[in-house]
């Protein structure tokens, strides 16, 4: 048996015509169902719904043996041992700092709110800049309006949540997309199963490249 895990939204819609280029249809909708395990067309394959953020945890430990997480997510776990072998190149979007349009000087250390805190430590660590970073799990576009902190790390796709709050995009961080990734144990307990699988879904990133 070979269990991927998958977020709701985004990721499983981008997802589900890799997987049904690879032969897998799950038999209920995530969307609707309140099934956490979801059976496949292809009896030997099952998915598993979870939190975007839990996917490399349950990937890591071997709680689900693929799965696809963004690279916001995964830049989280730096320390994560997990293969990373296809870039889905689904739910792309840049992680970036923002900040009010019309924000007053900022006096004293900057003060961010995000929940993307390793990246966060990392970006501003790698300009030399000392900033207090405050974990927040989501609406973060309101920290800033309430003088909770001066700027804001999230991901951006249109950039109109931020424009909608009177903030606007400043530094770019990183370029966003998904990936497939892969518990270390299995890769080589189910080596033949996962290594098709792999090749089925790197087929069909190539072909709707190329359409
Ligand atoms: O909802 P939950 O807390 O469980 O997790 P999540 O919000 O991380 O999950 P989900 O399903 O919303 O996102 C899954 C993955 O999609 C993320 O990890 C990203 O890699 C990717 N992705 C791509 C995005 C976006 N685009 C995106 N626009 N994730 C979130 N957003 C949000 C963003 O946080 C902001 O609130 O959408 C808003 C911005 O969108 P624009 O178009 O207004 O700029
Ligand atoms: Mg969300």
């Amino acid at each position: 048996m070979l269990t991927l895990a998958l977020s709701k939204g985004r990721i499983y819609k981008e997802t589900l015509p890799l997987l049904k280029a690879a032969g897998i249809e799950p038999l209920d909708d995530p969307e609707t169902c309140r099934k956490l395990i979801l059976e496949t067309t292809n009896p030997n394959v099952r998915l598993i719904i979870v939190r975007a953020s839990d996917v490399p945890t349950y990937v890591e430990y071997g709680g689900a043996d693929i799965g696809v997480a963004g690279k916001d997510v995964l830049l989280e776990h730096p320390n994560a041992e997990l293969y990373e072998p296809i870039d889905l190149k689904i739910a792309q979007c840049k992680l970036m700092t923002a900040g009010r349009e019309n924000e007053a000087e900022i006096t004293g250390r900057l003060k961010v709110a995000t929940k993307f805190v390793e990246s966060t430590r990392r970006f501003y660590a790698d300009k030399g800049q000392q900033v207090d970073i405050i974990k927040l799990y989501g609406s973060m576009e309101l920290a800033p309006l309430v003088g909770l902190a001066d700027r804001i790390v999230d991901v951006v796709d249109t950039g109109n949540t931020l424009r909608a709050n009177g903030l606007i995009p400043m530094e770019h961080i990183a370029d966003i997309s998904s990936r497939l990734v892969v518990n270390k144990a299995s890769m080589k307990m189910k080596h033949a199963q996962i290594q098709k699988f792999i090749e089925q879904v790197r087929w069909a990133v190539e072909e709707r490249n190329n359409d």
